[in-house]
């Protein structure tokens, strides 16, 4: 079932018409007054009829708007009809089908373009159609911002964003290799980024921001990437039931067998210790078909065969690297096992075996200017193993971005070019263990959630204040105090977190437990360990932690926090890769400034910094938002789960958003944009007014009958109520038109 949109007073390209499902007695008022011919009983039965079935499309015009159950039910409704978008004002609301649906052709694309909200059917469509048009027309930047939990349709919805300006597009000339190579960047990242997890078979793994640049004349003329923090940890582990980066398995299952053997690659992830641990071939994915996808990705980027197999080499690398094994010899230090691994890791890498086999066995200290070889134990050596597997991976993903980003950079930039940016991040996650990673991922979830605060609630409350318009302000939670929390100087989690990892010493994991629960007892979004989970009823553990964060409790294990934060990679082992044959490897690590005892930033602190030099961008640019929701966790259609969707619901904040939206006025203009729009609405404003923009508007709004609830005059805009009211007016200037255009016409025509 798909929604009908019924175009009451004949179509035009530019200006809306008429959506009748939905929308009460849509234009009944206007063409009454305009005495029209037009026969709207029949329509509106049928409106009422569909609106039974499909509810609401946009949840401001639902009857009882602070109900809960409503707002479910309605989403609910939609949901069973295959109707996964609805509207808040003009925040989409998007619920994972978990199925294809035919909504994205060609034919629906067209749909959308040049249409604003209420003339087509809600879609992620139309908010990139308002987007472009906002960028194009009035040369406003845009950010399209996508959040919403693990799997709940955030990177599915910033492919069809790009997808649907690509299409939009297409009448302009030149642009066909920027835009392939746009759209072809996808798959390349997610091969290398995303991976298979509890909550997701393709969970993206790295944060990404996306600039599509557009010249004067709205043509994509190039694109720019940046990437968040990696969850590197990934290489060398994962939870049971869970996958590696899916090129691992790509690579094994897709390379053809001349380029296996140059790798030295058996062809069965069971071979490899980092991925192994889990049980690869009951997913669904076709990793062999996805290959040549990635491929094929490879070419339209422009990445030469050349630097493929370099590419190749370094992934297989990794595989080997991560079979090294250590014996411990009789001086109880680690010794590598003799067996081929290494052999192929200094091949592929194209470094001394000799050296390799050193930097995984041992580690020089310059003790102010005393350098001294120390060698290391079994368990140094193992995670001297995994620091290295994870950093080449680290940065060879970030090698990536930029050359991508070389391919995309605008080949002759126009000086007026202006960006729209697609923000897709790693949803909120909760999984039964949570450690450095997901303290990470949540709390830039929350970082996400003050923004959209700020751009929405906030601002909207700010806009009544300033146009002095009178209406009562809605309450909602402000996730600020969370964000402090996390990130305030010196008090906060970050910062107790760089102290304990930069304190010369004894730190550990647990020191910086006590730490945390010494000074953030009593926080009412902090819960240390010695509390009881509400949850489970337990006492956490003693290695845990609790934070209340905007979108639940999420309960953390300190272990490896230290660690992860210090992020260091021995001095030998970085030496040793800018030492490297392999171009790549040797771009990927030259960046190291090796000579500076200058300590680098912490990962969180890099992390931090980068988060909020994004928010910085996004706050500069007008944001259009997708708010994404999980129908169910078992990855399954048809499955609506109510309580699940209300939890997201709740902590999204979509009923304050529906409040904020409904006690206020759902669309506003300035008086001067108004009046010319409408004026020949009335003949007192017909042809032109002469007076002040807001008297024309008031003698407009007279002229046609609103009703005192149905709208306010601020200092500089109107405001309307209703989005009914709106329609009805669009309507009747439509019909006007239609009328003016028939008159000229004719006259013309007479001459
Ligand atoms: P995410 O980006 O929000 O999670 P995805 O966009 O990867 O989630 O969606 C997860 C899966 O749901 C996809 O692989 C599809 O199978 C399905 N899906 C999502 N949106 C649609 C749609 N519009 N139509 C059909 N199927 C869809 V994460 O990256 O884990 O936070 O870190
Ligand atoms: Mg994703």
């Amino acid at each position: 079932m798909t929604e009908v949109s019924v175009n009451v007073a004949g179509s035009s390209q530019d200006v809306p018409t008429v959506v009748v499902n939905g929308v009460d007695g849509a234009s009944i008022r206007q063409i009454k007054a305009l005495q029209r011919p037009i026969s709207v009983a029949g329509v509106m039965e049928h409106a009422l009829q569909h609106r039974e079935r499909v509810g609401v499309q946009d949840f401001v015009l639902l009857e009882d708007f602070r109900s809960e159950a409503a707002f479910i039910d309605n989403l609910r409704k939609r949901f069973h009809e295959n109707i996964i978008y609805t509207y808040i004002g003009n925040v989409l609301i998007s619920v994972n089908p978990y199925k294809p649906l035919p909504i994205y052709t060609e034919e629906k694309t067209k749909l959308y373009y040049k249409k604003a909200f209420f003339e087509a059917p809600p879609h992620v469509f139309a908010i990139a159609d308002n987007a472009y048009r906002s960028l194009v027309y009035e040369h406003r930047e845009q950010c399209i911002l996508i959040s919403g939990e693990s799997g709940s349709g955030k990177t599915e919805a910033s492919k069809k964003v790009l997808e649907y300006i690509a299409a939009r597009t297409n009448h302009l000339h030149n642009v066909e290799t920027v835009k392939d190579k746009l759209l072809q960047s996808n798959p390349l990242l997610e091969a290398f980024g995303n991976a298979k997890t509890h909550r997701n078979d393709n969970s993206s793994r790295f944060g990404k921001y996306m600039d599509i640049q557009f010249n004067y004349e709205g043509a994509p003329e190039g694109g720019h990437i940046l990437n968040y923090l990696l969850e590197k940890s990934r290489v060398v582990s994962q939870m049971s039931g869970e996958r590696n980066f899916h090129i691992f398995y790509q690579l094994l299952a897709g390379a053809d067998q001349g380029l296996l053997q140059h790798l030295k690659l058996e062809g069965r992830p069971e071979m490899y210790k980092y991925t192994t641990d889990n049980s690869p071939s009951i997913q669904k994915l076709n990793d062999a078909e996805q290959f040549r996808t990635v491929l094929e990705a490879m070419k339209v980027i422009e990445i030469s065969e050349s630097e493929q197999r370099e590419i190749f080499e370094i992934v297989a690398s990794v595989l080997h690297l991560g079979n090294v094994k250590f014996v411990q010899n009789e001086k109880g230090y680690a010794e590598i096992l003799r067996d081929n691994n290494s052999i192929h890791v200094a091949e592929l890498l194209k470094v001394d075996l000799t050296k390799l086999r050193e930097a995984l066995t041992s580690r020089t200290i310059d003790a102010r200017g005393d350098v001294v070889n120390t060698p290391l134990d079994l368990e140094q050596a193992q995670y001297a193993r995994d620091a290295l597997a994870k950093a080449i991976y680290e940065k060879h993903f970030s090698w990536l971005v930029s050359r991508l980003n070389a391919s995309l950079a605008p080949k002759d930039k126009d000086p007026r070019a202006s960006v729209m940016g697609i923000l897709d991040i790693y949803g909120f996650e909760i999984f039964p263990k949570n450690s450095f990673e997901q303290f990470c991922i949540n709390f830039c979830n929350e970082k996400l959630q003050q923004l959209f605060i700020e751009l929405t609630l906030k601002q909207e409350q700010e806009e009544y204040l300033r146009e002095g318009i009178e209406w009562e302000p809605v309450d909602y939670f402000n996730n600020i105090v969370i964000c402090d929390l996390i990130e305030a100087r010196h008090q906060g989690i970050i910062s107790i977190l760089d102290d304990e990892c930069l304190r010369p010493g004894d730190a550990t994991d647990l020191s910086f437990l006590e730490k945390l629960s010494q000074k953030l007892d009593g926080h009412a979004h902090f819960k240390s360990h010695r509390k009881v989970d509400v949850k489970t009823q337990k006492l956490m553990g003693r290695d845990e932690f609790c934070l209340v964060h905007y979108a639940g409790e999420v309960t953390y294990n300190v272990n490896t926090f230290i660690e992860k934060n210090n992020d260091l990679l021995f001095r030998d082992m970085q030496n040793l890769m800018t030492s490297s044959g392999n171009n790549t490897v040797g771009c990927c690590f030259k960046d190291l400034n090796l000579l500076s005892k200058k300590r680098p930033e912490t990962a969180i602190t890099q992390f931090k910094i980068s988060l909020n030099e994004l928010i910085k961008i996004l706050s500069s640019k007008e944001p259009s938002y997708i708010r994404c929701i999980k129908p169910n966790d078992f990855k399954m259609p048809m499955q609506f789960d109510e309580k699940l969707v209300s939890h997201q619901v709740k902590y999204l904040g979509l009923m304050e958003n529906l409040r904020v939206r409904r006690a206020g006025f759902a669309y506003r203009r300035t008086y001067e944009a108004f009046l010319e729009r409408y004026k020949c609405l009335s003949s007192d404003t017909w042809p032109n007014y002469r007076g002040q923009a807001r008297d024309g508007v008031q003698k407009l709004v007279e002229a046609l009958q609103y009703e005192q609830e149905e709208y306010r005059m601020g200092n500089t805009k109107v405001f309307i109520r209703f989005p009914k009211t709106l329609f009805e007016t669009e309507d009747a200037f439509q019909i006007k038109k239609n009328d003016i255009a028939t008159i000229i016409q004719s006259r013309w025509r007479g001459h």
